[in-house]
Protein backbone atom coordinates (compact mmCIF):
# COMPACT_ATOMS: atom_id res chain seq x y z
CA UNK A 1 0.00 0.00 0.00
CA UNK A 2 2.73 2.41 0.21
CA UNK A 3 3.79 4.92 -2.50
CA UNK A 4 6.98 6.57 -2.55
CA UNK A 5 7.03 10.14 -4.16
CA UNK A 6 10.49 10.63 -5.63
CA UNK A 7 9.74 13.48 -7.45
CA UNK A 8 9.39 15.27 -4.28
CA UNK A 9 13.01 13.80 -2.87
CA UNK A 10 14.65 15.32 -6.24
CA UNK A 11 13.13 18.73 -5.88
CA UNK A 12 14.31 19.20 -1.99
CA UNK A 13 17.62 18.47 -3.06
CA UNK A 14 17.83 20.73 -6.08
CA UNK A 15 16.92 23.33 -3.85
CA UNK A 16 19.41 22.56 -1.04
CA UNK A 17 22.61 23.60 -2.84
CA UNK A 18 24.88 25.92 -0.31
CA UNK A 19 28.59 26.49 0.96
CA UNK A 20 31.59 27.68 -0.99
CA UNK A 21 33.21 29.50 1.80
CA UNK A 22 36.91 31.52 1.15
CA UNK A 23 39.15 32.53 3.45
CA UNK A 24 41.40 35.52 2.96
CA UNK A 25 44.36 35.41 4.85
CA UNK A 26 45.26 39.01 3.55
CA UNK A 27 42.21 40.74 4.90
CA UNK A 28 42.06 41.90 8.49
CA UNK A 29 39.73 39.73 9.61
CA UNK A 30 39.90 36.94 7.05
CA UNK A 31 36.37 35.38 7.00
CA UNK A 32 35.63 35.62 3.26
CA UNK A 33 32.56 35.97 1.65
CA UNK A 34 30.06 33.23 1.45
CA UNK A 35 27.45 32.28 -1.41
CA UNK A 36 23.84 30.23 -0.50
CA UNK A 37 20.89 29.33 -2.58
CA UNK A 38 22.81 30.17 -5.96
CA UNK A 39 21.51 29.37 -9.49
CA UNK A 40 21.08 29.88 -13.01
CA UNK A 41 18.70 30.83 -15.46
CA UNK A 42 18.25 27.88 -18.30
CA UNK A 43 18.73 29.22 -21.50
CA UNK A 44 19.66 28.09 -25.08
CA UNK A 45 23.67 28.26 -26.98
CA UNK A 46 24.10 31.74 -27.84
CA UNK A 47 21.90 33.59 -25.85
CA UNK A 48 22.09 35.32 -22.22
CA UNK A 49 21.55 33.79 -18.99
CA UNK A 50 22.07 35.22 -15.28
CA UNK A 51 22.87 33.84 -11.78
CA UNK A 52 21.74 34.62 -8.83
CA UNK A 53 22.35 33.98 -5.17
CA UNK A 54 22.93 35.33 -1.71
CA UNK A 55 26.24 36.35 -0.62
CA UNK A 56 26.93 37.41 3.19
CA UNK A 57 29.78 39.23 4.01
CA UNK A 58 31.24 37.76 7.40
CA UNK A 59 34.00 40.22 7.60
CA UNK A 60 34.11 43.19 10.19
CA UNK A 61 34.91 45.05 7.09
CA UNK A 62 32.83 45.98 4.14
CA UNK A 63 34.01 44.09 0.73
CA UNK A 64 32.80 43.97 -2.83
CA UNK A 65 31.99 41.77 -5.85
CA UNK A 66 34.09 43.23 -8.60
CA UNK A 67 33.52 40.99 -10.96
CA UNK A 68 32.68 37.19 -12.15
CA UNK A 69 34.40 34.69 -15.01
CA UNK A 70 32.69 31.07 -16.46
CA UNK A 71 33.64 29.37 -19.37
CA UNK A 72 30.29 28.73 -20.21
CA UNK A 73 29.64 32.44 -21.57
CA UNK A 74 31.95 34.58 -23.60
CA UNK A 75 31.67 37.28 -21.30
CA UNK A 76 30.35 37.85 -17.53
CA UNK A 77 29.06 40.62 -16.55
CA UNK A 78 27.53 42.36 -13.17
CA UNK A 79 24.34 43.66 -13.84
CA UNK A 80 21.83 45.84 -11.97
CA UNK A 81 17.79 45.76 -13.24
CA UNK A 82 15.66 48.52 -13.17
CA UNK A 83 12.19 49.16 -13.45
CA UNK A 84 11.50 52.35 -15.18
CA UNK A 85 8.94 54.67 -15.01
CA UNK A 86 7.00 53.52 -18.27
CA UNK A 87 7.23 49.92 -16.93
CA UNK A 88 9.89 48.97 -18.76
CA UNK A 89 12.99 46.96 -17.30
CA UNK A 90 16.60 47.94 -18.30
CA UNK A 91 19.78 46.20 -17.23
CA UNK A 92 22.43 48.57 -16.16
CA UNK A 93 26.23 47.14 -15.70
CA UNK A 94 27.76 47.65 -12.75
CA UNK A 95 31.48 48.42 -11.50
CA UNK A 96 30.80 46.18 -8.62
CA UNK A 97 28.17 45.25 -5.58
CA UNK A 98 28.83 45.96 -2.13
CA UNK A 99 29.12 43.70 0.47
CA UNK A 100 28.72 45.26 3.81
CA UNK A 101 30.71 44.10 6.62
CA UNK A 102 28.48 41.56 8.54
CA UNK A 103 25.96 41.83 5.75
CA UNK A 104 23.79 40.42 3.06
CA UNK A 105 23.18 41.22 -0.75
CA UNK A 106 20.70 39.26 -2.48
CA UNK A 107 21.14 38.57 -6.26
CA UNK A 108 17.60 37.87 -7.81
CA UNK A 109 16.01 38.77 -11.05
CA UNK A 110 14.86 42.31 -10.79
CA UNK A 111 17.88 43.40 -9.19
CA UNK A 112 21.59 42.47 -9.27
CA UNK A 113 22.72 39.47 -10.88
CA UNK A 114 25.81 38.24 -12.14
CA UNK A 115 24.76 38.08 -16.33
CA UNK A 116 26.21 35.68 -18.92
CA UNK A 117 26.46 37.09 -22.91
CA UNK A 118 27.14 35.05 -25.74
CA UNK A 119 26.54 31.37 -23.95
CA UNK A 120 28.88 28.98 -25.51
CA UNK A 121 26.36 26.00 -25.25
CA UNK A 122 22.49 25.02 -23.74
CA UNK A 123 22.21 25.50 -20.54
CA UNK A 124 19.42 22.88 -19.43
CA UNK A 125 17.65 22.69 -16.22
CA UNK A 126 19.60 20.06 -13.94
CA UNK A 127 22.90 20.66 -15.97
CA UNK A 128 25.80 22.55 -13.41
CA UNK A 129 28.37 25.12 -14.45
CA UNK A 130 31.20 26.59 -12.96
CA UNK A 131 31.45 30.46 -12.05
CA UNK A 132 33.98 32.53 -10.27
CA UNK A 133 33.59 35.25 -8.27
CA UNK A 134 36.11 37.76 -7.69
CA UNK A 135 35.96 40.27 -4.64
CA UNK A 136 37.81 43.23 -3.44
CA UNK A 137 39.04 41.64 -0.48
CA UNK A 138 37.83 38.00 0.01
CA UNK A 139 39.64 35.46 -1.70
CA UNK A 140 37.56 34.11 -5.12
CA UNK A 141 35.08 31.76 -4.60
CA UNK A 142 34.08 28.91 -7.63
CA UNK A 143 30.80 27.41 -7.32
CA UNK A 144 29.02 24.69 -9.01
CA UNK A 145 25.79 25.87 -9.81
CA UNK A 146 22.42 24.14 -10.41
CA UNK A 147 20.52 25.51 -14.10
CA UNK A 148 16.92 26.02 -12.65
CA UNK A 149 13.76 27.13 -14.78
CA UNK A 150 13.00 30.78 -13.47
CA UNK A 151 9.71 30.16 -13.37
CA UNK A 152 9.87 28.02 -10.58
CA UNK A 153 11.89 30.05 -8.99
CA UNK A 154 10.00 33.09 -8.82
CA UNK A 155 11.57 34.84 -12.08
CA UNK A 156 9.12 35.62 -14.70
CA UNK A 157 11.62 37.02 -16.80
CA UNK A 158 11.14 40.20 -16.43
CA UNK A 159 15.13 41.18 -16.52
CA UNK A 160 14.52 40.83 -20.35
CA UNK A 161 17.22 37.81 -20.46
CA UNK A 162 15.78 36.14 -23.38
CA UNK A 163 15.57 38.94 -25.49
CA UNK A 164 18.44 41.13 -24.73
CA UNK A 165 21.47 41.19 -26.42
CU1 LIG B 1 21.53 41.38 -17.04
Amino acid sequence: MKKLFLLAVVGMLLLSACGAVADDASHTDGEGVEAHDFWARAALKDGTSAAYMLLHNHGTEDDALIGASSDVAASVEIHLSKMNADGTMEMIPQESVALPADGEVELKPGSYHVMFVGLTKDLNVGDEITLTLDFEYAEDVTLTIPVMDAADMGGSGMDGHNTMP
